[in-house]
């Protein structure tokens, strides 16, 4: 039967109007994404196993920007996973969460309520809940790259999800999670250093997590000490949320996309950042090529000049920037 890769309209969230390429299966129109990798989008409709339904639609515009409107879901879960495929292809050449050029799924409507949103390795597919009072989607951009970096960090370093390695599990997750906002350049979701900012998930507006300084959500360590493997490996994100700031974009204050941030070290030496992009390529580098499931943050510093020195040289200015960022968190001297 006749089919055709289409640009249809998502009415998305938090995202404003996107395109979105669907595919056309004779007078229906599916959320389906052959141009990368061949990602699909399916209704839970509140089940918790299983695909669920295919999202399918009559003239290709999908949503509403309501959570009242069930399309409006599968829409930022389909925005979020091209975007995420995008940023992994054009800034690192990744075709994929395993690289192998095969997309994952997506899964909205997840159970009632659900206050979460998460990936999983058996099914190699992301599961979106609907949030608090089920009209609030954990489907932001932020999330979404949070989420199948999830699937990137087990398909390469394998950081065992627990400790200190846990911490830099998650971090990952935040970093290229914020990586994948920045790389969207969405009017609605400009890139931000805060993980979150769109759902809503505190009912006051405010953030889940702060990179500047991750203290700021009230768990989070900024700095790493001895116990710090002992935090719920959200809260252990914080040393390695915080090294990745300052690698970026330094120390003191700062205003970018009209947020205001203001980066402490843990020594108060002033850090000089050496650009968002360079500190990305080195994050990565680090965590494909020199990281493996037991990295601790000592390990990881490590991992990071290994693959800073790869990069730019152990002359460059990214090379020592790697240092003083460690240093700025209390790893390193
Ligand atoms: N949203 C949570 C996270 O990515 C769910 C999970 O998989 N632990 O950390
Ligand atoms: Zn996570
Ligand atoms: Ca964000």
């Amino acid at each position: 039967r006749y089919q055709a890769i289409k640009t249809g309209t998502g009415n998305t969230q938090y995202s404003g109007t996107v395109s979105l390429n669907t595919t056309q299966s004779g007078s229906t129109y599916q959320l389906y994404d052959t141009t990368r990798g061949g990602h699909k989008t399916y209704n839970l409709n509140h089940g918790t196993s299983g695909t669920g339904t295919l999202m399918t639609d009559s003239d290709d515009v999908w949503g509403d920007g309501t959570g009242s409107n069930a399309q409006t879901a599968g829409a930022d879960a389909a925005y979020g996973a091209q975007e995420t495929w995008d940023f992994y292809k054009n800034t690192f050449g990744r075709s994929g969460i395993r690289d192998d050029g095969v997309a994952a799924y997506s899964r909205v409507h997840y159970s009632s309520n659900y206050v979460n949103a998460f990936w999983d390795d058996s099914c190699f597919c992301m599961t979106y809940g609907d949030g608090s009072g089920g009209t609030h989607a954990l489907t932001s951009l932020d999330v979404a790259g949070h989420e199948m970096t999830h699937g990137v960090t087990s398909n390469t370093a394998g950081l065992e999800y627990s400790g200190e390695s846990g911490g830099l599990n998650e971090a990952t997750s935040d970093i290229f999670g914020t990586g994948v906002e920045f790389y969207a350049n969405n009017s609605s979701d400009p890139g931000d250093y805060l993980i979150g900012e769109k759902i809503d998930i505190n009912g006051d507006g405010s953030p889940l997590r702060y990179m500047d300084k991750p203290s700021k959500d009230g768990g989070s360590a900024d700095s790493w000490y001895s116990g710090v493997g002992n935090l719920d490996v959200h809260y252990s994100s914080g040393p390695a949320n915080h090294m990745f700031y300052l690698l970026s974009e330094g120390s003191g204050t700062k205003v970018i996309n009209g947020v205001t941030y203001n980066s402490p070290t843990s020594d108060g030496v002033a850090v000089t950042g050496i650009g968002r992009a360079a500190a990305l390529q080195i994050w990565y580098k680090a965590l494909t090529t020199y990281m493996t499931s037991s990295t601790n943050y000592a390990d990881a510093r490590a991992a990071a000049l290994s693959a800073a020195a790869d990069l730019y040289g152990t002359n460059s200015t990214q090379y020592a920037g790697v240092g003083n960022a460690f240093a700025g968190i209390n790893v390193g001297s």
